[in-house]
C-alpha cells in the first residue's frame, strides 16, 4: 500500500497519465510504453482505462506497479479506489463526477496520494480544503484524446487556479496542468500559467508520449523542457539581467538600440492587412529593417528560422489568414524569435474575437498592441460594439487604461501596449505612458499598423530586455511624426515627410547628432 515517503516527497515533473486505446497505445505493448518513459523521465504514473473489467484492469495495474515499485515511481490509478486497494498502488486520481474525496480518503487512508480534477476555482478550493495531495487542473487545451472535457480553462484559467492555491489561508497544494499539453507548448505552458512565484509543479500527458514510437525519447524531450526554464524567450528581460526602471537610464540605452536597428536589415516578418502592406514595407525600410510581406503558412517555418520578428495583423482577417496566423506563431515560437500580434477591429466582429481566442491558445506573443477597443477585446473585458478598426474616442480615465494594460501583461504574461493620444506600455511589473507622437498619424491609414512592424523588429535586434526595445521603437517612431508635423500642410504631404524623417531620425541618433532627452521624450513611469 501507499508509502509515506512517496506522498512526502510528490514528483509531479513529468505524469504519464496512461491509454489503452489502439487509436493512442498503437500496438505497443502497455507495459513496455510505461516502463520506457519512466526511464525517459516521467516521474508518476496514472493507470487510466475507461473501457476494461474490472479483472483485467487489477491484472494490468499489478503489472505496470510491479515496473513502478523497480523505479521508484508512485502508481495511482485513475478513478478506481477498488483497483488501487487490491494491486497495493500508491493513490488514486479523481474526477469532480467520481467518489468524494472524502470517502476516497476514509478507504485509502491518510499516506494514499489522492489527487482531484479542477476546472474552476471553486473545485480547487474545495479539493484544498478537503485534504487534496495534488491537482489535475485542466483541461488546458481541446484534445482529441478526452472529448467529453467539460471546461477548456487555457493558461488564463490555470493561472487564477494558481493564485487561489497560494493566496490568504489557502493551504498550497501542487497542481499539474493537463491537456494536449506536448513538446511544442509545454514551456509556454509553464510561463504563462504562472502566477508570481507560484507556478504549475509539472504536466500531466497522454498522447505526447502514450503516442509516441519512441516514448523514452518524447519522456526526455519533455522533461528537459519542464525542468529548464523557459524564461528566456518568454520573459519581458531576461532573467538576471539589469532592470531599467528609471528615465536616465532607459534614456541612456536607446541611442545605440536604435543607432544598431539603422544598419540591422532585420527580418520583419509582416502578416499584415492589404490596406498597409505598401505604408508597412516603406516604414520598416525607412527604420532600418527589411520587411517581407507574406501571409503564406508554407513559407512560415523558413521564415521563422531567420532571426526576425513576426507582426500578425488581423486587419483583414480570412479563414486562410487564420491558419497562416497559427502556422507563423508555432514557427516563430519553435525558432525563438519573436511575435507581435496587433488585433485590429478586435471587438468589430465575432469572427475577430473568436480569432483572438484562437491565437491566445494557439501560442505566444511577445507583445500585444492594440487600441483602447482592442485591448478590451484581448482582455476580455469589454462587450462594447467597436465600430470598425478603430477605437473612438475613449471614455475611460487613465488609471482604467493603466488597470487593463498592467493586468493583460500579467495574464498573458507578455508586454502589452495600448495606444492612444498617450500610448500605455506594460509588462506586468513595469508600466510607462508615453506621450510623443503627432495627431497627423490619426489621419493617415496604416500607421498604427506600421508601428506594430517597426516594434516587432526592435524587438528581434534588442533581445535582452523587449520592454526597452519597444520604448526604443516607439520613441524613433513617434519622435519622427512630431518632426514631420513640422512641415506637412496635411496627411497627404505628412506621409513622405514622415518617412523621410524615420530614416534622417535614424541617421542622427546614429552619428549622435540627435539626442533623446527628458525633453523630447515624453515619458512617464505609473
Ligand atoms: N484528463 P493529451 S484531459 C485524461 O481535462 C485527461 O481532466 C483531462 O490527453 C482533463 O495529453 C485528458 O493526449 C487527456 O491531450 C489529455
Amino acid at each position: 500500500m501507499a508509502s509515506q515517503s512517496h506522498k512526502k516527497h510528490l514528483d509531479l515533473t513529468l505524469y504519464l497519465v496512461t491509454d489503452s486505446t489502439p487509436a493512442i497505445l498503437g500496438d505497443a505493448d502497455l507495459t513496455w510504453v510505461v516502463e520506457e518513459a519512466i526511464k525517459g523521465g516521467v516521474s508518476i504514473v496514472q493507470y487510466r482505462d475507461k473501457h476494461a473489467d474490472t479483472g483485467d484492469m487489477i491484472e494490468t495495474a499489478a503489472r505496470l506497479h510491479a515496473v513502478t515499485k523497480q523505479y521508484n515511481v508512485p502508481l495511482l490509478i485513475n478513478d478506481r479506489v477498488d483497483v488501487c486497494l487490491a494491486v497495493g498502488a500508491e493513490g488514486v486520481h479523481v474526477g469532480q463526477e467520481d467518489m468524494s474525496l472524502s470517502q476516497v480518503r476514509s478507504l485509502l487512508g491518510p499516506d494514499a496520494i489522492i489527487g482531484v480534477t479542477a476546472s474552476s476555482i471553486a473545485e480547487a478550493s474545495k479539493a484544498i480544503d478537503g485534504g487534496a495531495d495534488y491537482l489535475g487542473v485542466g483541461t488546458m487545451f481541446a484534445t482529441p484524446t478526452k472529448t467529453d472535457t467539460k471546461s477548456i480553462i487555457g493558461t488564463k484559467g490555470t493561472q487564477a487556479i494558481l493564485q487561489t492555491c497560494s493566496t490568504g489561508t489557502k493551504k498550497s497544494v501542487p497542481c499539474v496542468a493537463i491537456g494536449s499539453i506536448n513538446a511544442s507548448n509545454v514551456q509556454r505552458v509553464l510561463h504563462q500559467s504562472a502566477h508570481n512565484d507560484n507556478q504549475l509543479s509539472g504536466v500531466a500527458v497522454v498522447s505526447a508520449i502514450m503516442a509516441s514510437h519512441d516514448p523514452r525519447a518524447a519522456a526526455k524531450e519533455l522533461k528537459a523542457l519542464v525542468t529548464s526554464a523557459p524564461e528566456k524567450y518568454y520573459a519581458a528581460a531576461a532573467p538576471g539581467s539589469d532592470i531599467v526602471s528609471d528615465t536616465a537610464r532607459l534614456l541612456s540605452k536607446l541611442p545605440a538600440i536604435i543607432a544598431a536597428h539603422v544598419d540591422s536589415s532585420v527580418l520583419c516578418h509582416n502578416m499584415t492587412n492589404t490596406v498597409v502592406q505598401n505604408f508597412a514595407a516603406n516604414v520598416c525600410l525607412a527604420t532600418g529593417s527589411s520587411p517581407i510581406m507574406s501571409i503564406n503558412a508554407r513559407e512560415a517555418v523558413d521564415l521563422a528560422k531567420l532571426g526576425g520578428a513576426l507582426v500578425i495583423n488581423m486587419g483583414t482577417v480570412t479563414p486562410d489568414t487564420i491558419n497562416a496566423y497559427l502556422s507563423g506563431m508555432k514557427a516563430y515560437n519553435a525558432a525563438g524569435n519573436p511575435v507581435l500580434f496587433d488585433p485590429v477591429g478586435g471587438g468589430a466582429t465575432t469572427l475577430r474575437r473568436d480569432t483572438i481566442k484562437t491565437l491566445l491558445t494557439g501560442g505566444f506573443f511577445s507583445v500585444i498592441k492594440g487600441n483602447e477597443g482592442e485591448i478590451s477585446a484581448v482582455a476580455g473585458t469589454s462587450d462594447v460594439q467597436q465600430r470598425g478598426v478603430d477605437s473612438g474616442p475613449s471614455t475611460s480615465t487613465e488609471e482604467t487604461k493603466v488597470a487593463l494594460v498592467k493586468a493583460l501583461a500579467r495574464r498573458e504574461r507578455c508586454i502589452v501596449l495600448m495606444t492612444g493620444a498617450t500610448d500605455y506600455l506594460s509588462d506586468g511589473d513595469r508600466t510607462l505612458a508615453i506621450s510623443n507622437g503627432s495627431h497627423w498619424l490619426g489621419r493617415i491609414t496604416g500607421s498604427g499598423c506600421a508601428l506594430g512592424s517597426t516594434i516587432a523588429s526592435y524587438l528581434a535586434l534588442h533581445r535582452e530586455d523587449k520592454f526597452v526595445a519597444a520604448v526604443a521603437a516607439m520613441l524613433h517612431y513617434e519622435i519622427a511624426a512630431e518632426r514631420a508635423a513640422t512641415h506637412c500642410t496635411g496627411p497627404g504631404t505628412f506621409i513622405p515627410a514622415f518617412l523621410d524623417e524615420l530614416y534622417l531620425l535614424g541617421q542622427e541618433v546614429k552619428d549622435g547628432r540627435y539626442h533623446l532627452s527628458e525633453q523630447n521624450a515624453k515619458l512617464r513611469w505609473l
